[in-house]
């Protein structure tokens, strides 16, 4: 299956000549180039193209998107869609199999919050006003899930989080990178170091699951190995929660960074 995002749209192209069923009547669906199912847009019945791509069609809900920049997939067909513009990740169950309805948001409490105060500086994200917890999430342009099912999410708040399992524990990330605990959203907090992150935007994970981030202020791509290993942080509520045990990342002795 190839994904393509366009627009306000992640649009699902099946080429693998499995039939899409969609409403009451199923049709077996040739091969081609036409998608056969839309995520963040009504889905035309009967119509040979989509036609709305409208930002958060009919309101914020588990149904739109704006701005997505991102799409993954696990083995199991579910969808993760980094909503960016919307500030939160959309998980669908299996759409191809079910519906086209988000069933869990990270970043968010619920399906119609959409808020993030942001700085900008001609297209430059200068800092994120407000609440930085591992509940939020502020323009997640990256989302990658490994095959155990943990989820990464690389946010605006100089970070990347990564949620255990959210499938089948909560929402709450519970590791975090590019920052000292789950409240802090400096870039390149302490000076540029292995332990910072500013503006990550990619994030990706190999079948041993280490760890790939694109720092893109940082004109580098940071490698996490041994990322499994590492303890779960403690999770701040606030910002006046004592919150910051150092994040231990194991390096080699060999490791450099200039
Ligand atoms: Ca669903
Ligand atoms: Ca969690």
């Amino acid at each position: 299956m190839k994904i393509q995002v366009k627009t306000h749209a992640i649009l699902l192209y099946s080429l693998l000549g499995l039939a899409i069923l969609w409403g009451p009547t199923a049709s077996a669906d040739p091969v081609d180039a036409v998608a056969d199912l839309v995520l963040g847009q009504p889905h035309l019945t009967g119509q040979p193209h989509l036609f709305s791509n409208t930002a958060n069609y009919g309101g914020v809900s588990a149904s739109s998107l704006h701005g997505p920049r991102e799409v993954a997939v696990d083995a199991a067909g579910n969808v993760y869609v980094a909503d960016t513009s919307n500030h939160r990740v959309l998980v669908y169950l299996d759409p191809q199999n079910t519906d086209t309805v988000a069933d869990l948001v990270l970043g968010k409490p619920n399906f119609i919050t959409s808020k993030c105060k942001i700085d900008f500086v001609v297209d430059k994200v200068v800092s994120v006003i407000g609440s930085s917890s591992a509940s939020t999430l502020c323009l997640p342009f990256g989302v990658v899930v490994d095959a155990a099912g943990n989820v990464y999410v690389a946010d605006g708040n100089n970070r990347v989080l990564e949620y255990h399992t959210p499938l089948t524990t909560d929402t709450v990330a519970d590791v975090v990178l590019g920052q000292p605990n789950f409240t802090s959203n400096t870039a390149n907090n302490g000076g540029v170091s292995a332990s910072s992150l500013y503006g990550p935007h990619g994030v990706a994970v190999d079948t041993a699951g280490n760890v790939y981030v694109a720092d893109l202020y940082n004109n580098r791509v940071l490698v996490y190995d041994g990322f499994l290993d590492l303890t779960p942080m403690p999770t701040c509520a606030g910002y006046d929660d004592p919150c910051a045990t150092p994040l231990a990342l194991k390096k080699k002795p060999n490791d450099q960074f200039h």
